[in-house]
């Protein structure tokens, strides 16, 4: 299903499910958020961010994505608050486990992934770092700009290096651990949210081909970008179960 693209304007007067969506590079949180909408089978509406809209800003509570904002109620911009209220709107095919340690275990877990200092937030200062010292990483105006957004310092460097390759590991492993008993989720037999977030976020080490998932090509490079440990640590077993995950449940190519 194409998304749905819609002006600030028309999704602010709208009621319904609208969310403010990164376009143009597959920014993990965002494509995170659209799978699980995608999965679940809820309409909703697309606006585009503009970080210079101030209307847009003030309407979404920041100039991120995303911001998924229901009927009147408040913008909801992180990635818990997001699938709980897709599980609320539609209970079925649920991605939250109903057994509550594996529900602690997928939040757990994701946390890992999406949160602050988790892998998504870790290996976007990786690639600040690189980019703003003269390595590969994200180009340098990229850099910058991130750098300022997402609280770099410089000192941390390494201990974020550590968190990525920590994260990596501990997930490759439970995916080898699930397949030896038979099972290609992270979370018992069936999709968890949890699986579509690795997923999503394996991309920003292994994004998916261009033709699947159209960028421009210095940020490729950047997203591809890393030093000998983290690629030791990009154990294949992730990038075949994103491709699962892709097949099986989720939109190729990506349309944002
Ligand atoms: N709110 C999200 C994180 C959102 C986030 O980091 N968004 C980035 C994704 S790359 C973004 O909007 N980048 C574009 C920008 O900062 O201009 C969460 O913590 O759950």
């Amino acid at each position: 299903m194409p998304v749905n693209y819609v002006d600030f304007e028309t999704a602010r007067d709208a009621s319904g499910f609208r969310m403010v969506v990164v376009r143009g590079v597959p920014s993990p949180w965002t494509q995170a958020a659209v799978g699980i909408l995608h999965v679940k089978n809820i309409p909703w509406q697309a606006v585009a961010l503009d970080q210079g809209n101030d209307e847009l800003a003030a309407w979404a509570g920041e100039r991120k994505g995303p911001v998924a904002i229901y009927n009147d109620e408040e913008p909801r911009s992180g990635w818990d608050q997001i699938l709980l209220l897709a599980e609320r709107l539609a209970p079925e095919p649920r991605l939250i486990p109903e057994d509550a340690a594996d529900r602690a275990l997928l939040f757990g877990l994701s946390h890992e992934i999406c949160s602050e200092s988790g892998l998504g937030w870790a290996r976007r200062l990786q690639g600040v770092h690189a980019g703003l010292n003269g390595g590969e990483g994200f180009p340098a105006g990229v850099a910058q700009y991130l750098a300022g957004k997402y609280g770099y310092r410089a000192e941390e460097a390494e201990a974020n290096q550590r968190r990525v390759i920590d994260v990596l590991e501990m997930l490759s492993a439970r995916l080898h651990a699930q397949k030896r008993d038979g099972s290609r989720f992270y979370i018992g037999s069936s999709l968890t949210a949890l699986d579509i977030y690795s997923a999503a976020f394996t991309a920003l080490l292994k994004p998916l081909p261009q033709e699947q998932c159209p960028m421009p090509d210095a940020m490729r490079v950047g997203f591809e970008a890393m030093d000998e440990d983290t690629r030791k640590a990009c154990d294949p077993i992730l990038v075949e179960h994103r491709d699962y995950i892709y097949e099986e449940y989720l939109e190729l190519p990506l349309s944002l």
